[in-house]
């Protein structure tokens, strides 16, 4: 009898628990900024639904993953655009960091030198996205393009590397998942 009653206890108890009443968005959002070099997909991962023209001025949105609130800046990518970026750094908690993963290779350079140049001046945490992996068939492990971006061996718990196509949504919801974590508390 008793057991019967603490499963019916702890039944209502998550029934209550999965109420928006009991687990309200949290109040604080996460100032977010989106940077990638042109074409890499950042528009599109914010809003997968819309066609999006090549992004010259910053623009600003709001996302609710789970309990997080997130307000997004998505900046331009292209070369003559990029100067911006350190402007928009500063004042944000999280940087998503977007790579097309079909022109990896050429752009590297670039990639490299933009990337460290964040690294050297942010400390909050990181999201590398390797994106619009629904156009590739087979590719090397994360690990393995990480090495190639980064060369600090070490690894930097405030750095994470996936897998996305923010055009399917495939792992978009994992980079906000864990970016929510890392800003627990605030
Ligand atoms: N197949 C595929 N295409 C994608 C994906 N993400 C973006 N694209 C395409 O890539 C092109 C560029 O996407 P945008 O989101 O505009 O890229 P961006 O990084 O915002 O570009 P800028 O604003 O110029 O910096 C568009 O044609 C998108 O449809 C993806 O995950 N998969
Ligand atoms: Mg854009």
């Amino acid at each position: 009898m008793s057991s019967l009653l603490t499963s019916l206890l702890t039944f209502f108890s998550s029934l209550l628990h999965s109420l928006p009443f009991f687990n309200p968005p949290s109040s604080t959002p996460l100032k977010t900024v989106l940077l990638g070099l042109q074409n890499s997909g950042k528009s599109t991962f914010l809003s997968p639904q819309t066609l999006h023209p090549p992004t010259l001025r910053p623009s600003t949105s709001t996302l609710q993953i789970g309990r997080r609130t997130f307000t997004t800046i998505d900046l331009g990518g292209q070369k003559n655009l990029r100067h911006i970026w350190k402007d928009y750094t500063p004042k944000s908690s999280i940087i998503i960091f977007i790579i097309d993963i079909t022109t990896y290779s050429t752009s590297l350079p670039s990639l490299k030198n933009e990337f460290t140049q964040i690294t050297n001046t942010f400390e909050g945490p990181i999201a590398v996205c390797y994106n619009k992996i629904d156009l590739i068939t087979s590719s090397p492990s994360i690990e393995e393009y990480k090495k190639m971006l980064v060369d600090d061996e070490e690894d930097d718990e405030d750095i994470k590397f996936f897998f996305t196509s923010g055009l399917k949504g495939e792992g978009v919801k994992d980079v906000f998942e864990w970016l929510g974590e890392k800003c627990d508390g605030v």
